[in-house]
C-alpha cells in the first residue's frame, strides 16, 4: 500500500485535523491565539539544541490539548511510526503526501499575523531530505577571492545575525482558478503565510570573502535535496537584491527551521515569490549572468541531456501565454519587479517570478460561513495583504461581488513591506442572505489587484483591461474575483 492510500484512509488524521479546526475557533473566541509564542526564543543565541537534526518547535506551534495519538500501533505495525504530513501539519490540506506539498486549509489563517508551521503551506519538487545538521556544509564558488566551504557553526556564529518577516509563497499559488486549467499542484489560497525568519546576511558572507559584488551580477543558489540524475533545484538572484536583504535562514518563527522548510538552512528573499527561497542550500555561485545555457545544462549529468541547473530559472516560473513555444531566456534583464518585467514586455518576453504582485485575502468571514451582524449592526471583514517588497497602501472591499468598494482601515504590525498588512472593514447594515466578498489592494507604485484572468487567447504578457494573463505555467493569479468568497448573512 502506498503512502498516499495509507494517508486516505486513515480516518484518525482526518479527525485529528478536524479537532485542530475546532480547537483553532475555540481558541480564536477566546481570545487565546493571538501571537501564541510567536517571537519565544528569537534571536542569535536562541538555537542551541539545533545539532541533532530533530529541531524542536513547541515554541510556535499551538498548545495541542490532544496528546498525538494517532500511532495506535496494531500487534504487526512497528509501534514507532513517522506521523504523517497531516498528522504533523493539521492546518494543511495535503495535495501530495511524497513529495510533500500542502496548503494553509482554512480562510481563518489570512486572519492572523504570524503564521503557524501547522497551517504554513509547503511546497516540495522532491521529497523532504533527513540532514544532519553537524554534517551539513554550504560552498561559496565563482567569483570570489577565496572558495570555501562554510559549515552550519560558522554560518550561524562569525557573521552578524538579523531577522525579517516575510510573506512567502508559492508563484502557483491560486494555480486552480485558471480557466482553463493548467498543470501542476491545484493551489487555491492557500500557498501563502507570513513568518518571521532569522539567519545570516548573506552580504556579509560575500564581503568577508571577497565576492564580486556589483548590481549587475546574480548570486547562483541551489539546493542540495534532488536524487542523484534529477534537475537541481536552483535560482539565480540579481546581486542588488541579494547584498540588500536577502538572509541564509535557520530560524523560523523563533525556532529551527523545520525539515519540511529547510532544515538547516535556506534562502530567504524578503518579499519574493517562494522559489526564489531555496531550502537545504549547498552551493552559492557568484556569476555575471543567470544560469544559461550549455554550460549548466550539462555540467554534472552531461549524458542525460537534463537542465540540470537551468530548468527552475530560466524554464520554470516564467509567465508564458499560449502562443509561445516555451520562455525566452535571458542573461539578464533590465527590470527585476515582476510587475515591472510584466508591464515592460517591449523588453522581456516572459516574466520572470522574483518580488511578488500585490495581493489580498479575506480571512473573516470564511468561505460559505453564515454571519450575523453585531449587536450595532455591522460585520467585522477581516483580511491580509502584501505586495511583495513594496509597501501596500490601500485596501479596498466589496460586499457585492466586485460591484462596489469601501477603504478597509490597516491595523496590526507593520515590520518592514515585505511582511503582509492586516486589515479590516466594517461593513455596515448588511442585507439577510448570500453575499460575493471580494477585497482588492493597491501598493505603493500603483498597481491595483486586477478583477479576473484573461482568456488563452487574449495572448496577454501583462495586466491589460483589469485582466491578469492567463500563462500556462499558471503563476502569480493576483485576480480579485478568483478570490472572492460567498457567505450567509443571518439577521
Ligand atoms: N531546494 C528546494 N528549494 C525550494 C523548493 C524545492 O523544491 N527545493 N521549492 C521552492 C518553492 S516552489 C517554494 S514555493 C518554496 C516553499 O517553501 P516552504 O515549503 O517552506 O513553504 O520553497 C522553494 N525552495
Ligand atoms: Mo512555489
Amino acid at each position: 500500500m502506498s503512502r498516499q492510500q495509507l494517508d486516505d484512509s486513515d480516518e484518525g488524521s482526518g479527525s485529528r485535523r478536524e479537532r485542530f479546526i475546532q480547537r483553532r475557533k475555540f481558541l480564536m473566541a477566546t481570545g487565546s491565539l493571538a501571537g501564541v509564542g510567536v517571537l519565544a526564543g528569537c534571536g542569535s543565541g536562541g538555537d542551541t539544541d539545533t545539532a541533532t537534526g530533530e529541531p524542536t518547535d513547541t515554541a510556535t506551534q499551538e498548545p495541542t490539548a490532544e496528546p498525538t495519538d494517532t500511532a495506535t500501533p496494531t500487534p504487526d505495525e512497528p509501534a514507532q511510526q513517522e506521523p504523517s504530513l497531516a498528522e504533523r501539519y493539521p492546518g494543511l490540506r495535503i495535495l501530495s503526501p511524497e513529495p510533500e506539498n500542502g496548503e494553509a486549509a482554512e480562510r481563518a489563517t489570512y486572519t492572523d499575523y504570524v503564521t503557524t508551521r501547522e497551517e504554513h503551506y509547503i511546497r516540495n519538487h522532491y521529497p523532504t531530505p533527513d540532514i544532519e545538521e553537524s554534517e551539513w556544509s554550504v560552498s561559496l564558488t565563482g567569483l570570489v577571492d577565496d572558495e570555501v566551504d562554510l559549515s552550519m557553526e560558522e554560518i550561524k556564529h562569525s557573521f552578524a545575525t538579523d531577522s525579517v518577516t516575510h510573506t512567502m509563497q508559492c508563484a502557483g499559488n491560486g494555480r486552480s482558478y485558471f480557466d482553463p486549467q493548467v498543470g501542476g499542484n491545484q493551489w487555491s489560497f492557500g500557498a501563502v503565510g507570513n513568518t518571521v525568519w532569522t539567519g545570516t546576511p548573506v552580504s556579509d558572507i560575500l564581503e568577508y570573502y571577497g565576492a564580486e559584488t556589483s548590481e549587475d551580477y546574480f548570486l547562483t543558489v541551489m539546493g542540495g535535496e534532488h536524487p542523484e540524475g534529477e534537475d537541481v533545484f536552483t535560482r539565480s538572484i540579481p546581486m542588488e537584491k541579494v547584498m540588500d536583504d536577502v538572509l541564509l535562514a535557520y530560524n523560523m518563527n523563533g525556532s529551527p527551521v523545520s525539515p519540511d522548510h529547510g532544515f538547516p538552512v535556506r534562502l530567504l528573499v524578503p518579499g519574493w515569490y517562494g522559489c526564489n527561497n531555496v531550502k537545504w542550500v549547498n552551493r552559492m555561485h557568484v556569476m555575471e549572468t543567470m544560469v544559461i545555457g550549455n554550460e549548466w545544462e550539462e555540467e554534472g549529468a552531461p549524458e542525460n541531456g537534463q537542465r540540470t541547473y537551468t530548468h527552475w530559472q530560466q524554464y520554470s516560473y516564467r509567465v508564458v501565454p499560449e502562443e509561445d513555444d516555451g520562455a525566452t531566456h535571458y542573461e539578464d534583464i533590465p527590470v527585476y519587479d515582476t510587475r515591472d518585467q510584466m508591464e515592460q514586455t517591449d523588453q522581456i518576453d516572459n516574466a520572470y517570478m522574483y518580488d511578488q504582485v500585490e495581493k489580498s485575502l479575506i480571512g473573516y468571514p470564511g468561505e460559505g460561513q453564515t454571519v450575523s451582524p453585531s449587536p450595532a449592526g455591522t460585520i467585522e471583514v477581516i483580511g491580509v495583504a502584501w505586495a511583495g517588497d513594496d509597501a501596500v497602501e490601500t485596501v479596498e472591499v466589496s460586499t457585492d461581488g466586485g460591484n462596489s468598494w469601501g477603504e478597509a482601515e490597516f491595523f496590526g504590525p507593520v515590520d518592514e513591506a515585505s511582511g503582509w498588512r492586516q486589515f479590516r472593514y466594517v461593513w455596515e447594515d448588511p442585507s439577510a442572505g448570500e453575499h460575493v466578498l471580494a477585497s482588492r489592494a493597491t501598493d505603493e507604485r500603483g498597481y491595483t489587484q486586477p478583477a479576473t484572468i484573461s482568456a488563452p487567447d487574449d495572448q496577454l504578457r501583462g495586466v491589460e483591461s483589469d485582466q491578469f494573463p492567463w500563462n500556462t505555467g499558471g503563476y502569480g493569479n493576483n485576480a480579485y474575483m478568483s478570490h472572492a468568497l460567498s457567505c450567509t448573512v443571518q439577521r
